[in-house]
């Protein structure tokens, strides 16, 4: 930024910060304090919520190139990272013999270097998973056992090599069926009730299982969408997860998606959420973490490709990204939760451009397409402070 345009604008904030004085005197930030971000004096978002949880993002390779102004972005905002797809069995195993670590490889150095905590996502799914774990040579389906050593083989090949390197691992991601029950996935169908016992919970513990026993320090989760709205799900989660963790299935954690838009209920997301926490009383230790935040501009029901972003519906968009990090906050208050990852941090890289709608443009994140800090990220950066100051108000 040169000289005089910074001068101008630490002038335009100095105006704006004067009016804004909370009553503690300290100050709000505001929207125009985006000039300061290339300049790496816009605050860190996971610093703003250290006394809360770890703040953390899906990212790709190219982020992680030293210099450029996403990694800069990514280095300072976050202290938990994943890589949105290179992790994938698509990816890292793309055939029986074939293991592609290089993109994970990387994303590990990046966290050893610059202390971050690196989740990997994710071990076993019915989507981005290659065929071959499923059929034989001649294109028949494997049986069970097959599929279970596949399997195994898997888990343990990547777990290993990154024993105590990636710290949480996505175990098993979208087992859970949209309307009841289990997915009906190839996991599912072709392992089914293995040991005989009356469930067919089981693929899913000898996943667990197995990734425990390659790293027993490693957390690891299960993760799906909607858990947080869909009582349905989020009920057939709680009876597996309250089966499994009595077995002792070395389940740590419970991931919530968190794929959420500008009218979602957060309330009904409390009350699906505390459901899930129960899970503590039979593992105290038991964690809910948020592994993909973001907020759609549109809703489910809308099937638009356009959206105006008008100010009054910047307010309704900003409003709802402070209500649901208050009520994470809430969680953290209550030792629930320790951990919050957004799908990504700029509007033009995200997935839900395009997607469930071809042609759409969506603005689901707290960055820009031209990497400017939304009023969003502003809004969300005064609001641990004005917590705390309402607290301290109501003492
Ligand atoms: O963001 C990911 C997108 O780039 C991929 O094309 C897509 C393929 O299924 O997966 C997206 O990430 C998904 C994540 O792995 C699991 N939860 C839902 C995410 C959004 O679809």
């Amino acid at each position: 930024m040169k000289k005089k345009k910074l001068l101008g604008a630490v002038m335009a904030s100095a105006l704006l910060v004067s009016s804004l004085a909370s009553c503690s005197g300290e100050v709000n930030y505001t929207a125009d304090m985006a000039e300061y971000a290339y300049e790496d004096k816009a605050p860190s978002i996971c610093e703003v919520y250290k006394d809360y949880f770890q703040v953390g993002s899906a990212i790709n390779p190219r982020d992680l190139e030293e210099g450029t102004d996403r990694f800069n972005i990514i280095n300072k905002q976050f202290n938990v990272f994943t890589l949105e797809n290179d992790t994938k069995p698509e990816t890292i195993h793309p055939s029986e013999d074939v293991y592609n670590f290089d993109s994970t490889d990387q994303l590990v150095e990046f966290g050893e270097k610059y202390d971050k905590t690196v989740r990997g996502h994710t071990l076993v799914w019915h989507s981005q998973c290659p065929d071959w774990f499923f059929y034989d040579d001649e294109g028949n389906q494997v049986t069970a056992d097959v599929l279970v050593e596949r399997m195994k083989e898997h888990i343990t090949t990547i777990v290993s090599r990154y024993k105590g390197k990636i710290d949480t691992w996505d175990v098993c991601n979208e087992v859970v069926d949209d309307s009841y029950g289990l997915r009906l996935s190839n996991w599912l169908k072709i392992i089914g009730d293995y040991d005989g016992d009356g469930d067919n919970y089981d693929y899913i513990q000898i996943a667990f299982e197995t990734a425990h026993e390659a790293d027993p320090d490693a957390r690891l989760i299960i993760n799906d969408y909607s858990l947080e709205v869909n009582s349905n799900k989020t009920i057939t989660m709680y009876n597996m997860l309250k089966q499994l963790l009595e077995e002792g299935v070395p389940i740590d954690g419970v991931g919530i998606q968190m794929h959420i838009d500008y009218e979602t209920d957060v309330e009904r997301m409390r009350d699906n959420i505390q459901l899930l926490a129960k899970l503590r009383e039979i593992d105290p230790d038991f964690v809910i973490e948020v592994t993909e935040l973001d907020l759609s501009c549109f809703t489910s029901y809308d099937n638009s490709t356009e959206k105006e972003i008008t100010e009054e519906f910047t307010e309704q968009f900003d409003a709802k990204y402070c209500e649901v990090l208050n009520l994470l906050m809430d969680l953290s208050d209550e030792g629930i939760l320790d951990t919050v990852v957004f799908w990504g941090y700029d509007d033009g890289s995200s997935w839900l451009n395009d997607f469930p709608v071809e042609g759409r443009t969506n603005y689901p994140l707290l960055i820009d397409r031209d990497l400017k800090f939304k009023s969003a990220y502003w809004d969300l950066m005064n609001l641990p402070r004005q917590r705390e100051e309402e607290a301290s108000a109501q003492e």
